[in-house]
């Protein structure tokens, strides 16, 4: 079901002069708005079409953190109707701000995203994403009510309680971090529930990374269907993108707002259909704090064939890594989504997981510790399941990792905000203290 079929199935060549049309609108505002636009804006002309986007300079989160807290603005303060913001996993927090028409769009298009979802007026959602400064929880709320869905606003934590409100209040729709869900699988488990026994129907995952391998576990653990949603609060929060059941493992982008473009991080210049790039996001709609042609640092591929379900809107991949979260393993570049990717594609493996990088000798070397899905796995097939998964990794990734299967529930279970997979082992600090030594 679409939430807003004329804007999600309009012909390709309308959107685009749809496209032209907003993008000229606001380079013509913002030009006069202050002094952080009239800088990007300087040498644009106010006539350009959406195949000049390029005339623009790109910014990047640092171009955010110099207007701290709310110096870019476009709007008077009058106009302003709230405020969010993101931790961010490194530097410091950015701050955006939203009209009222703005708060309109965001609802729109997570309506948008839950309708992918087969949700629709009455439908139950259990809304587990943080609520506050975080985008997720209400920004998933918020498109719950312009469905006429009806939402739980239970946030984060609490596991206990989310999986008896579950079976109490029958939600059919999930919607949370995936490494949160995998705590909430693990919960249903342990109070032996079998997967066909809970009510869910399908999962809306996002806000990090994950693989394909962790979606069959989430499917199958949670017995739903588990579908990617991405975005991030610069742009405008989730909603920027989403799965359906029948996009074939892609989401689609929802560019009549936020328009977006696939650029080679190195040389600037706009990849292949297909081929992997970072993403690069101009809001066409937005008022309070627009950014245009802001460069995320996340790595994906876009693909603008028409998929024959009815939406037109560009496809893009899930996330397969960020610039900034690459590791290198002795030489060998390697994102945790890949990591995540190979160990959870064993089926012996369960959801927890962590990914240490020793650093305490002169050469980083890499620990994966892992928890099996059986718990009286026994020793000797933990070795021989570690033994497995190292040279898994070494022949799909070609790096050298050393895996340790550890005890059923022996990795901290994440309950609130973001999963850090990814954990620095100084002579300072270790980070498992009961596990690695
Ligand atoms: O995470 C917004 C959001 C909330 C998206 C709920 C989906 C669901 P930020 O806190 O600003 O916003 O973080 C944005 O998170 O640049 C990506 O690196 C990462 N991210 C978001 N969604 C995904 C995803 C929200 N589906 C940053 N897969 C982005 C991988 C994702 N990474």
């Amino acid at each position: 079901m679409m939430f807003d079929a004329v804007a999600e199935s309009m012909p390709v060549e309308r959107r685009r002069a749809l496209q032209t049309e907003r993008l000229r609108a606001q380079v013509l505002r913002l030009k006069g708005a202050n002094d952080f636009y009239r800088r990007q804006l300087s040498a644009v002309d106010v006539d350009l079409t959406i195949d000049d986007l390029a005339s623009i300079p790109t910014i990047s989160k640092p171009d955010l953190w110099d207007q701290y807290p709310l110096k870019a603005v476009a709007v008077p303060r009058s106009h302003l109707r709230r405020i969010h913001a993101t931790s961010g996993t490194s530097g410091r927090p950015t701050i955006v701000a939203y009209t009222e028409n703005d708060l309109d769009i965001f609802r729109q298009v997570n309506a948008r995203v839950l309708a992918g979802a087969g949700a629709g007026p009455g439908t139950m959602v259990h809304n587990g994403y943080g609520y506050g400064l975080f985008t997720g929880g209400l920004g998933l709320h918020g498109g719950a009510e312009a469905l006429g869905a009806n939402v739980i606003p239970i946030s984060g934590g609490q596991t206990a309680r989310q999986v008896q409100l579950i079976m109490d209040l029958e939600p059919e729709i999930l919607v949370c971090t995936p490494s949160y869900a995998a705590t909430i699988a693990d919960a249903l488990a342990a109070r032996g529930i079998a997967p066909e026994d809970n009510p869910l129907r399908a999962g809306i995952f996002g806000a990090e990374p994950w693989s394909e391998s962790m979606r069959t576990q989430l499917s199958a653990r949670l017995g739903l269907t588990a579908l990617d949603i991405y975005g991030l609060c610069e742009v405008v929060g989730p909603g920027v993108a989403f799965e359906t059941a029948e996009s074939d493992h892609r989401m689609y982008v929802n560019e009549d707002h936020f328009y977006v473009e696939c650029l080679d991080p190195e040389t600037g210049h706009e990849v292949a259909d297909g081929e992997v790039g970072e993403l690069v996001f101009t809001t066409l709609t937005k008022e309070a704090l627009p950014v245009l042609r802001y460069r995320t640092g996340d790595l994906a591929s876009l693909h603008r064939q028409p998929d024959g379900t009815g939406r037109t809107l560009v496809r893009m991949s899930r996330i397969l890594g960020r610039r900034d979260d690459m590791l290198v393993i002795r030489g060998v570049n390697v994102y945790p989504s890949e990591i995540e990717a190979v160990l959870l594609g064993d089926e012996g493996i369960g959801t927890s997981y962590a990914i240490v990088i020793d650093r305490r000798g002169e050469m980083p070397s890499v620990t994966v510790l892992a928890e099996p899905v059986v718990d009286d796995l026994g020793s000797e097939a933990a070795t021989g399941l570690g033994t497995t998964l190292a040279r898994a990794f070494k022949e799909r990734l070609g790096v050298s990792c050393a895996v340790r299967v550890v005890g059923v529930g022996q990795i901290p279970r994440i309950e609130i905000g973001k999963a850090v997979r990814v954990h620095a082992w100084t002579t300072e600090h270790n980070p498992f203290p009961a596990l690695l030594s």
